[in-house]
């Protein structure tokens, strides 16, 4: 299925900077996470909603890239806070990380205490907690029993006008890559690659590591990576690993007052997964090898929400170039290219700032409440 690109990178790119800069319109977006391990992915949820609430965009829908256990429940229940407890939620089939953490091989069985000693769960815990803490918040305990991403996907995408649907991807591409290959069905008459390059303005991806290495999402799923790279038939938006690595957000929702148990699934990662000030204060070279520093963790997901919404133009330098998958152990590498497919965002406005603007959509109230939170309690 390998497939140049597109054919006229800089006409689409030139058209990409057009589109990104001047919304007059609400971006209609479809965010696909992976909510197995890190936390990075509620963050950037939140600011999605938040954007959301302010009229700046649309979300589609809220896709899982991973089979974890607690991934689409997790997604529902920060849809349902910001009040929108009805989108469209879906994981990948047949395929995909699954697990404690992205390299296991299996799921997490059910029965296993929560975070007993974090041995059965692993990184999980933090997604298996918010559904024990949410009841009621969610429809699918375990993301085996939701959608098909490609069902979602194609429905979604089938119902929009030509050109004007943004996906951001702030996870592994297991999902891309099954979308490319869909082929013609009941929903639309046309294969994968054929309905995205006819829907779809724009992928922003928060994927890779600059100049070459391995980075998270890119890597454990490696074929599927390759895969999606390759075919896409849009220009892509890289919010890569170095990019992010040193935006820092997420304490300020953290050190809100605790509203109690039950109330804000957004502050109670933040709260329960942050580091305190002391504690990096002891040792900041650390925690900044561990992605933290003293505003929070890493932003890199919510920095693919804000290009993804509010474009480049007002807080990245763009970098043209090809990111491509180099041999089958995951690695990437970046090769500048002028005309090239994809863009690769720098720093422009100080990456302080661009923590500050995350932490201030994360700390925005819901604009709709879902009725009262404790009456959905079952
Ligand atoms: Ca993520």
């Amino acid at each position: 299925m390998r497939a140049k690109a597109f054919p006229s990178a800089s006409l689409a790119v030139a058209a990409l900077f057009a589109a990104v800069s001047l919304h007059a319109a609400p971006v209609k977006i479809i965010f696909d996470s992976d909510m197995i391990t890190d936390f990075d992915d509620v963050g950037a949820l939140a600011c999605l909603h938040a954007l959301a609430d302010a009229g700046e965009c649309e979300i589609l829908a809220t896709v899982s890239s991973t089979r974890g256990n607690a991934s689409v429940g997790a997604i529902e229940t920060i849809n349902h806070y910001y009040g929108r407890g009805d989108l469209p939620v879906a994981a990948p089939k047949g395929m995909g990380v699954m697990g404690e953490k992205a390299g296991a091989t299996v799921k997490v069985d059910p029965s296993a205490p929560l975070g007993e000693s974090k041995g059965n769960d692993g990184g999980h815990y933090k997604y298996r907690k918010m559904l024990a803490d949410y009841p009621g918040w969610y429809r699918y305990a375990d993301a085996d029993d939701a959608p098909d991403a490609n069902e979602v996907y194609r429905r979604v995408l089938a119902a929009q006008p030509d050109c004007s649907v943004v996906i951001c991807t702030v996870g592994f591409l297991t999902n891309i890559r099954r979308l490319l290959e869909t082929r013609p069905d009941d929903i639309s008459a046309l294969a994968g690659r054929d309905l995205v390059a006819k829907k779809v303005k724009l992928w922003v991806a928060m994927a890779c590591r600059y100049p070459s290495g391995k980075e998270y999402n890119s890597k454990w799923d490696a074929e599927s990576s390759r895969i999606a790279f390759e075919n896409w038939p849009t220009p892509i938006v890289f919010s890569d690993f170095e990019y992010g690595r040193d935006v820092f957000a997420g304490r300020a929702i953290a050190e809100t007052p605790d509203p109690g148990p039950g109330r804000n699934p957004v502050r109670d990662v933040f709260a329960g997964n942050i580091p305190s000030r002391a504690e990096i204060a002891g040792d900041p070279a650390q925690w900044l090898r561990r992605s933290f520093g003293m505003g929070g963790r890493s932003a890199w997901d919510e920095t693919a929400v804000l290009a993804a919404v509010r474009g480049i133009e007002p807080y990245f330098n763009a970098n043209r170039g090809t990111y491509r998958m180099v041999g089958n152990d995951g690695a990437d590498e970046w090769a500048p290219c002028e005309d090239g497919p994809h863009i690769r965002l720098t720093e422009k406005l100080p990456k302080a700032e661009i923590g500050r603007i995350i932490d201030e959509l994360m700390l925005r109230k819901p604009k709709m409440p879902s009725q009262d939170v404790s009456a959905n309690i079952k």
